[in-house]
């Protein structure tokens, strides 16, 4: 067995976790100042927000799993520790393994001034809420129609359109290309992934003509770009002018006034198969009523089912961007098994290769996703099990809770959405034969011509 890597990993993190916790109580006076915006007040939604926690104790993948059954999100994990996201009934079962719990500050709160509710903060506003990446969308369409053009493929729970964006020469064609889908934003608190699709988006209309290496993805690829599969979750999480912590999509449980499904749980393959995912509508984890049960994973399968053509699936690689902890993870998550049914060792190499090529060049971590802990339902095991798609997750910036966990300030967005370009560009251009990355380009590539 391989040696654990571990996700962040640095004990200086845990001293500026502590600095950080003595400001907390500046953030929950100005929570209870702040004014009521209806239906619940600032400060009953402060009660109802699940806090992040270290979790001192948790060592093993097995420990590791066993901590994500209570039902918290798994944020961090480190060689004797973890950061959880939980309410006050999953920290009570993490107490109950024996782990002791210290909370972490909770997200910046700074008072909503009238007329910037349903918008991002101070020291936030170049995040791109709903509206303003529709409206920088569309305008990068009108600006640049032969080589992007937007498609609305469906809708979220709350009715908002769900975008697909695809990049190449001769965009209206459908040419018999490698295709390559990147998508963002699962989870509502990780905005840092929308930022990354808008980069990709700027970035290859603005350097088609100058850049060679994207010039030749342009002229060779069909590039997709989903933006942001779960906006009402997204929206929800910044309405209040203060930040929700809010992981799920907004779609109601019946029976219970618990709103929400882990979308990133809920796709269908494995789904629930593991213990890598929570039955409760009360938990961050939550996989849905049955498989694809949340609209927006419907919408993005039947999309990626409809690149299949002639029997033949287009898509040949994907990169999903979260936050955070700087890692580059491959499938399966269900399984602690890095071969398997489905999982050949070829397959596992060039997983591999190709991932921790990628991870040497944005200088994150490259493992396979179950050496954090298990997880069933999740888009690339989906991606990869269903559709045979090398299938990437990448969990940006910050390595640890200290650089702003799930809310860094929008500072940090230049660095670290173009810090992913050449790791997006290996991508692209090992997409017409993957195998290739681990010199099996004739036994897998040939006669097709395309991979
Ligand atoms: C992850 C992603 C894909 C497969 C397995 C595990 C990690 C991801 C998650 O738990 O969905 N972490 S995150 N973004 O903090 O939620
Ligand atoms: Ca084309
Ligand atoms: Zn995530």
């Amino acid at each position: 067995m391989r040696p654990p890597r571990i996700r962040g990993g640095r004990t200086t993190v845990l001293a500026a976790i502590l600095a950080l916790a003595l400001a907390a109580p500046l953030a929950a006076a100005q929570a209870q100042a702040s004014p009521p915006t209806s239906p619940t007040t600032r400060a009953e939604q402060s009660a109802d927000r699940p806090h992040q926690y270290e979790v001192t104790g948790p060592a093993t993948r097995a420990e590791r799993t066993a901590l994500a059954s209570t039902g918290a999100s798994v944020d961090e994990v480190h060689a004797r520790a973890a950061v959880i996201t939980a309410d006050g009934a999953q920290a009570a079962l993490v107490r109950q393994l024996g782990y002791s719990l210290r909370k972490l500050p909770d997200p910046p709160s700074p008072p909503a001034a009238s007329g910037r509710i349903k918008d991002f903060p101070d020291g936030y506003t170049n995040y791109h809420n709903y509206d303003e990446a529709t409206k920088e969308i569309d305008g990068l369409v009108a600006k640049h129609p032969d080589i992007l053009s937007k498609e609305v493929i469906g809708k979220s729970h709350e009715g908002r359109d769900i975008l697909a964006l695809k990049l190449s020469k001769n965009v209206t064609k459908d040419e018999n290309e490698p295709e390559v889908l990147f998508t963002a934003h699962q989870h509502a608190r990780e905005h840092l992934t929308v930022e990354m699709a808008l980069y990709l988006l700027n970035e290859f209309t603005s350097k088609y003509g100058s850049d060679d290496r994207i010039t030749k993805m342009l002229d060779s690829r069909e590039i997709w770009v989903i933006p942001d599969l779960n906006p009402d979750g997204g929206e929800y999480d910044i309405a209040t002018g203060e930040f929700q912590m809010w992981r799920k999509n907004r779609q109601p449980n019946a029976g219970t006034d618990e709103v929400g499904t882990d979308l990133n749980r809920n796709w269908d393959f494995k789904w629930g198969c593991c213990n890598g995912s929570s039955d409760d509508p009360a938990d961050e984890t939550y996989r849905g009523a049955s498989a694809a049960s949340a609209p927006e994973v419907q919408v993005v399968s039947k999309f990626v089912h409809s690149r299949n053509v002639g029997g033949k699936q287009q898509i040949k690689a994907a990169i999903d961007f979260h936050t955070y902890s700087e890692l580059v993870l491959w499938p399966f998550g269900f399984t602690n098994d890095e071969t398997g049914p489905g999982m050949t060792q070829d397959d596992h190499d060039t997983f591999a290769t190709i991932g921790k090529k990628m991870a040497a060049s944005n200088g994150y971590t490259p493992e396979q996703s179950s050496e954090l802990y298990i997880t069933d339902g999740a888009i690339d095991d989906w991606l990869w099990g269903d559709q045979k798609i090398f299938a990437y997750t990448f969990e940006m910036y910050p390595s640890s809770n200290g650089g702003g966990g799930f809310y860094p300030k929008d500072s940090v967005i230049p660095k670290e959405t173009s810090r992913n370009k050449d790791a997006v560009l290996q991508l692209l251009e090992t997409a017409d034969c993957p195998y290739r990355a681990i010199g099996k380009e004739d036994q897998y590539c040939k006669g097709n011509g395309k991979g």
